[in-house]
């Protein structure tokens, strides 16, 4: 992990080595955070942030949420992104925007705690390994079910409700997989652990709906928006733990991972990425970084800063 010098933290830029906090920050003993995953890549015009807007709006929804409001307005929130990532002299990089209640009174009442509000980038390379992205990853279904609405808030990227996903991690890692998909409270395949899921069987696409408890992710909206103008059939629908194993082709997306092919589920094979799942990931790829001009909307330029 390739880091920056700098880190943007309650408004001012400060040393990597001296964006700290307190012990008793609220966030740290009841995970009382919300956070963004979002990727910046080198385009032709200059290094530009993938669907920013998208992902600011769902941190200010995942804050609203958990009862917070941003610090900082969106626009402050983004403008200090940019000048993170020219200070960073990245090209392409990784953005973790993280908005938390800080220190303050203990107990499980954080309404009296401050909000706080960082961003960090840093260099991340392909997150289930490059390997991985090209020619799929194993998975297990995981014995640990997603958290579900009747105890927290699938819709919000919340820090405390990431313990469901590091423990389904924890467990793929330690039985030999690389990935664990977690099914929802009804059974039904819900997603990967930090990542959405999509389902390829006689040509038509596959993936579970909002209601099964997923994140509503934005490169799950990006991917079903490039398969639709690629012309396939997709449909939002559940979908069975079953037809995981007997699918044609298996993906899962999500920033990190970006689109990450599946070629093993619980030891049965899927097989090596078939072909709908290379077309989407191709213009996918064109879209991040900038090659595919029908999807140029999606790009947020950073802009150089003018020489003093
Ligand atoms: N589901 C979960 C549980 C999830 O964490 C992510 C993103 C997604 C789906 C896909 O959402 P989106 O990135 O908007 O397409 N996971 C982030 C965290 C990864 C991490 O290890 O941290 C990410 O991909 O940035």
């Amino acid at each position: 992990m390739n880091t920056a010098d700098l880190i943007w933290l309650n408004g001012e830029f400060v040393a990597w080595e001296d964006a700290k906090v307190h012990v008793l920050t609220h966030a740290l003993h009841y995970g009382t955070g919300v956070f963004e995953g979002i990727r910046a890549y080198e385009t032709e015009g200059g290094t530009a942030v993938f669907r920013h807007q998208d992902h600011l709006n769902r941190l200010e929804n995942s804050a609203k949420l958990y009862y917070m409001d941003l610090p900082f307005t969106k626009e402050q929130i983004r403008e200090a992104t940019h000048e993170l990532i020219a200070r960073s002299g990245f090209k392409s990089c990784y953005i973790r925007p993280l908005v938390w209640r800080g220190y303050g009174p203990m107990g499980l009442n954080p309404l009296e705690n401050p909000v706080e509000a960082m961003v960090a980038v840093w260099e991340w390379g392909a997150y289930l390994g490059e390997e991985g992205q090209q020619n799929g990853v194993r998975a297990r279904v995981s014995s640990y079910r997603r958290i579900s609405s009747d105890s927290l808030i699938p819709h919000a990227k919340a820090s405390g409700q990431y313990l469901n996903s590091v423990l389904a991690k924890i467990e793929s890692l330690k039985s030999g997989y690389e990935e664990a998909i977690l099914l929802d409270d009804q059974g039904h395949v819900c997603e990967g652990s930090g990542e959405n899921i999509f389902v390829v069987k006689n040509d038509v696409i596959h993936t579970p709906p909002q209601t099964a408890g997923i994140l509503d992710g934005i490169n799950r909206k990006t991917c079903m928006q490039i398969a639709r103008d690629l012309g396939y059939e997709l449909v939002e629908r559940d979908v069975a733990r079953a037809e995981l194993a007997l699918a044609d082709e298996v993906f899962l997306t999500g920033t990190a991972c970006e689109l990450t092919p599946l070629r093993e589920i619980d030891d049965i094979e899927i097989g090596p990425p078939g072909p709908i799942t290379r077309e989407i990931q191709r213009v996918f790829d064109d879209a991040l970084r900038g090659r595919a001009p029908q999807y140029a909307e999606w790009l947020d330029l950073v802009p150089v800063p003018s020489k003093a």
